[in-house]
């Protein structure tokens, strides 16, 4: 058998900094080295990969064509890529810690521009005494034509539902740090037997490394990817008008401004003003985006 034979294609389920676990097609779970110092695999990628002559390691050569990315800026000004080829972005917010929800926000704005379907889990609702206790933005989002799911990863209340709402996609689970995502995950996954540690462990890096990402299979088809928590984000928009794209119920507005190239902020005829005034688009929303414009603008002038 020929070395080139060896070679596969496999999907990356775990990243450390310079390794990663892979999950081949047979579902054996190995680790993994990059070759080279060009290519920055992430969860979710898949790519080709060869056994090492006794080692247990395999070495990933290559990166196949992403379907799309989560991005964000990172501290020099650089964009970083968080995880690939996924289906589905989940943002969670909380009870405690209290949602930011201006960070809900720009995860949602991101999903919007790769154009995957956005989700949003209000987890931790065993918190609230008693009941009907109404959520005003989790309103608005259901206002604008989103699935919002309210649920206690503690209590496994809600789970059922948001399992059914990710099955057989690939989801990636977003949000404050804090909020539950992991813990969220590990109920999703309850039936399938493979939890976050279980991964970290067989890839034999879980004691010693930070786990960036891992990406765990959902039984009946689908997986979810938890990434590490973070306390902030934005998304890596190249100009600040593609934020009007990030808000559903602005772009839609803005079909009706009198120039076509409003940016909704001071412009005479604009149909989101409007709407904002009229309340059929919400004032914090709108102020959301004013936010966004402002914060794309600063990191395009390198002072974020
Ligand atoms: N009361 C309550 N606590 C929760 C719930 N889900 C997670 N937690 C707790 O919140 C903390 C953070 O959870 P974790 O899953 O690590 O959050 P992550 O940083 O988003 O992954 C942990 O102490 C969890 O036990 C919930 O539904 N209710
Ligand atoms: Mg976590
Ligand atoms: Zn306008």
């Amino acid at each position: 058998m020929s070395d080139e034979t060896a070679a596969v294609t496999a999907t990356v389920i775990a990243t450390y900094s310079r390794r990663m676990g892979l999950r081949l097609a047979n579902d054996a779970i190995v680790d993994a080295r990059i070759k080279g110092k060009r290519i920055k695999p992430v969860c979710g990628d898949i790519v080709n990969a060869e056994p090492i002559d006794n080692e247990s390691d395999w070495l990933i050569t290559a990166i196949n064509d992403r379907r799309n990315e989560l991005t964000r800026p990172n501290m020099r000004g650089k964009v970083e890529v968080l995880a690939a080829n996924f289906d589905t972005l989940v943002v969670v917010a909380s009870v405690a810690p209290v949602p930011d929800w201006y960070i809900v926000d720009r995860y949602l704005c991101a999903a919007e521009l790769i154009g995957v379907e956005p989700i949003v889990v209000f987890n931790k609702t065993d918190l609230i005494a008693g009941h009907g206790i109404e959520i005003p933005e989790l309103q608005e989002y259901r206002d604008i034509g989103l699935q919002v799911f309210e649920c206690s990863a503690e209590k496994n209340k809600g789970i059922r539902k948001i399992r059914k709402a990710l099955s057989d996609q690939c989801t990636i689970v977003v949000g404050q740090s804090g909020v539950g995502k992991s813990s969220l995950i590990n109920e999703l996954v309850a039936d399938s037997q493979q939890r976050t540690a279980d991964i970290s462990h067989k890839t034999g890096e879980g004691r010693h490394t930070t786990v960036n990402s891992v990406m765990i299979p959902l039984r009946g088809g689908g997986s979810v990817i938890d990434s590490p928590g973070v306390r902030d984000y934005a998304p890596a928009l190249s100009d600040s008008s593609d934020a009007a794209f990030g808000f559903r119920e602005i772009s839609a507005a803005a079909q009706a401004c009198r120039f076509a190239n409003c940016r909704h902020l001071r412009e005479p005829g604009c149909a989101v003003k409007d709407g904002v005034e009229q309340d059929t688009i919400s004032y914090r929303r709108y102020e959301s985006f004013k936010r966004m414009v402002n914060l794309t603008e600063k990191l395009s002038e390198g002072k974020y």
